[in-house]
């Protein structure tokens, strides 16, 4: 099913620049919810299943929580005029990808990479783009791991490819990003110099606090499958940390 005939066909003319679009055009506003509310369902059913993969695998769930929001129309109408698109259903779902947006809490920084890497072999959940902000944290002082994903959503009508927005971030990632963005909202205008450089003092503060935690935490993941890597290879139990279940798959399925 073509992407456009879930909304009604609209000319870059008959845009109007405010969110009396959005209002007049209810019913294809409604429609476009329905589809990236559906993608967000899809996704957090498949992190959830991610998440019990983690717990069966590693005896560890790196996953403290997970969010979803869509955004709202203010925010779509104004991150759209910010970049310069128009104001335009077609546009809204051709120009942002994040109209749906799932953010995972993750507890340590491996456990971010680690999920990436779940992402990675899922087949069902297409990685359109993948951005580190945090080996390359923003200007702001913002760091996060974004992916773009797609993911197929059937409706009676068939099925369509809805883009999503992943956002995966520790505690302390999470925590800075949250207070910024109230700080942020206390300006009309932009943020004075003298709060941009406290802001990017204390993400430095959250990005070391985040750092000795990790060391201190330790790779858990990691640690298992080299756990399990030397078992295979000498053919004899290593003592496993507290916590890490020896698992064998092999005699699980022959007891079936
Ligand atoms: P909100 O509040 O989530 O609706 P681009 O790749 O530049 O074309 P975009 O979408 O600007 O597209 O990408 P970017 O910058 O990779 O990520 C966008 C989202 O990341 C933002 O969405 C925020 O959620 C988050 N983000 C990025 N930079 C910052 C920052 O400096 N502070 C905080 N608190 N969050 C940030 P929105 O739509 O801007 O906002």
């Amino acid at each position: 099913m073509e992407k456009e005939s879930i909304i009604n066909q609209d000319s870059e003319e008959e845009s109007i620049i405010n969110t009396n679009y959005i209002k007049e055009k209810e019913r294809d506003f409604k429609k476009l919810m329905l589809m990236y509310n559906s993608a967000l369902k899809e996704i957090e059913t498949k992190i959830q299943i991610i998440s019990d993969e983690f717990q069966m695998l590693y005896s560890y769930n790196p996953i403290e929580h997970i969010k979803t929001r869509i955004k709202s129309p203010e925010s779509i109408v104004k991150k759209l005029k910010k970049k310069g698109y128009p104001i335009t259903y077609n546009s809204l779902v051709n120009n942002l990808n994040d109209i749906a947006g799932i953010r995972i809490i993750c507890s340590f920084i491996p456990d971010i990479y680690k999920m990436v890497e779940m992402f990675d072999k899922s087949t069902d959940i297409n990685i359109i783009e993948k951005k580190d902000y945090i080996k390359n944290p923003k200007e702001s002082g913002y760091s996060s791991y974004h992916l773009i994903v797609s993911v197929p959503v059937s409706f009676a009508s068939g099925i369509m490819d809805v883009k999503a927005e992943i956002q995966i971030r520790t505690i302390a990632m999470d925590f800075w990003a949250s207070l910024e963005h109230k700080i942020k909202y206390k300006y009309s205008e932009e943020l004075p110099k003298s709060v941009q450089k406290e802001l990017k003092e204390c993400s430095k503060m959250a990005n070391n606090l985040d750092r000795k935690m990790s060391k201190l935490g330790g790779n858990l993941i990691e640690e298992f499958e080299q756990d399990m890597a030397y078992n295979k290879k000498n053919k004899e139990p290593k003592a496993l940390k507290a916590g890490h279940v020896p698992f064998n798959f092999k005699k699980i399925i022959e007891n079936l």
